[in-house]
């Protein structure tokens, strides 16, 4: 019996295999694109990191809100760290201060408080001011140590020094009184010569404010009305990016750009409270070392003289803010 050549299977293997790996390559090719589908279409997202998941710079309908409740022992409640804004920078640290330090603040300052007021250039002599209508006082830096552990959290968390800050300034507004939108910079070369020209401020809220008192961004970049807070905010809230006092919130905001320029979106004010009342304190930061030699101490100028150049510059439909060039606030 003849035997009939029998075919080699391997052959016959090898077509079996090689369809076995373009299914697999075939279903490879359909699972990446549909995980690109589902990317673009924002159902997936990637970690963070990448510009896939990250909102939009200045699309202020990304901020996300949560509220959190202090418990029975005053602790401080959770910290999280929202960021409102890119222009100007501004982050709001909540629940940076605990009770404790918010009312230890307010205790230490209340025997010193006194009005609010400016240097006139002129005369030499304070005066009342209308672009800041509350009361205040100074803490040295360093004084205690709680203030010290203050001082030391803000180093951490702006990661400036302790020792390019000011003293602590507290400030009190009643019903009525505000801060006028101002700069926190400087624009004289008087005032830089102590540790150079202010980088950022850090604005701790030491009371809740029951209505008005927010801190306003006229010049912010962004739709301001996309915020999800937009109608809790008072009327002066309302013309332009605002944060609601919070006790033991902190917000944190540059004055400078990350290339050294100074950065005219920072322009801020605290809007007129209508309810309650207002506490809070600021540390402004210096590019380099502040001495606290009281020799070198900012000295706060306000001239009168109609000599005196002013700009006028309109932030929005409605805030026209008098720009005094040898003004800063202290
Ligand atoms: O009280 C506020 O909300 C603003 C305070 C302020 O502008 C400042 O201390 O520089």
């Amino acid at each position: 019996m003849a035997v009939k050549p029998r075919y080699s299977r391997l052959p016959a293997r090898k077509t079996s295999s090689s369809s076995s790996t373009t299914l697999v390559l075939t279903l490879l090719v359909m699972f990446t694109f549909v995980i690109l589908i589902l990317l673009a279409l924002g159902i997936l997202s990637v970690p963070s990191g990448s510009a896939g998941g990250s909102p939009k710079a200045n699309d202020l309908s990304s901020i996300s809100r949560q509220s959190v409740e202090r418990n029975e022992e005053n602790e401080a409640g959770e910290q999280w760290v929202e960021a409102i804004s890119w222009e100007p920078r501004a982050f709001v640290y909540h629940n940076f201060l605990t009770k404790e330090e918010c009312e230890y603040l307010i205790d230490l300052a209340k025997p010193t408080m006194h009005k609010s007021s400016v240097v006139d250039s002129e005369t030499g002599k304070s005066r009342d001011s209308r672009v800041r209508t509350s009361s205040g006082t100074f803490l040295a830096r360093g004084r205690d140590k709680i203030i010290r552990n203050i001082e030391k959290k803000i180093a951490n968390f702006t990661f400036l020094p302790v020792e390019q800050g000011e003293g602590l300034q507290v400030l009190h507004y009643e019903v009525g009184q505000k801060y006028e939108p101002h700069f926190d910079y400087f624009q004289d070369d008087f005032n830089t010569k102590n540790g150079g020209q202010r980088i950022a401020t850090v604005l701790m809220y030491l009371s809740d404010v029951e209505e008005g008192g927010e801190t306003v961004f006229p010049a912010a970049k962004g739709n301001i009305s996309s915020v999800p807070w937009w109608y809790e905010l008072s009327e002066c809230g309302k013309k332009g990016l605002s944060v609601k006092p919070k006790m033991g919130d902190a917000l944190l905001f540059w004055s400078m750009r990350p290339d050294a320029s100074l950065d005219p979106s920072s322009l801020h004010g605290g809007c007129p409270v209508i309810k309650g009342n207002k506490w809070s304190s600021t540390k402004w930061i210096r590019v380099s070392e502040y001495s606290k030699n009281p020799r070198l101490q900012v000295h706060c100028s306000f001239s009168s003289s109609k000599k005196t150049p002013r700009r006028t510059i309109k932030v929005s439909l409605t805030w026209r803010v008098v720009q005094i060039i040898s003004h800063t606030n202290c």
